[in-house]
């Protein structure tokens, strides 16, 4: 069994922080600045796991928009809980792509709200609007702090 992920959202929100620990890099990740395409056995199948580079909603844009032809099982479109801007900025993606390209082809379309630990702490948090993204699912996680078997539900 194959399965293709990818990793969605402008820089910072935590997207290579997750991938890391889901394919067990054990390094604080740098800023990403090229496609990494990651691959790992879990959960008796076989993943790849694209984390999309880009620091803003351009430069993710225009990368997503030069893999029109992948198709994907399961697209998780990530923010920062704590950041509103990082929030609408997946609406921005999402519509442009939608509108001058082609939508993100995926199979499923999940929402991963990032950072829970610093929105308890801050008492913070931003809640997405599902439809407006098209997206079946929403989980709120911390890719630092959560346990591993918590991380791996986002797979399909
Ligand atoms: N407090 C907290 N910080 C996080 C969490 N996940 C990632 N970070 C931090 O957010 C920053 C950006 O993470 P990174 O994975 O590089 O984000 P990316 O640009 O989306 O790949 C790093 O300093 C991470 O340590 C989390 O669950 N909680
Ligand atoms: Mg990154």
């Amino acid at each position: 069994m194959r399965k293709y992920v990818i990793f969605v959202g402008v820089g910072g929100v935590g997207k290579t922080t997750l991938v890391y620990r889901l394919v067990s890099v054990r390094q604080a990740p740098p800023p990403t600045k090229r496609p990494g395409f990651y691959h790992a056995y879990l959960k008796g199948g076989s993943y790849y796991i694209l984390d999309v580079p880009g620091q803003y909603v351009d430069e993710v844009v225009e990368t997503i928009s030069k893999m029109v032809f992948m198709y994907f099982d399961r697209a998780l479109l990530v923010y920062d809980l704590t950041r509103r801007d990082t929030l609408q900025a997946l609406y921005e993606i999402a519509d442009r792509l939608c509108r001058f390209h082609k939508c993100i082809s995926a199979k499923e379309l999940w929402v991963v709200g990032n950072k829970r630990d610093l929105a308890v702490s801050l008492g913070v948090e931003h809640t997405p609007d599902l439809s407006t993204l098209g997206a079946q699912r929403y989980v709120k996680i911390s890719a630092i702090h959560d346990p591993f078997d918590k991380l791996l539900e986002l797979l399909p």
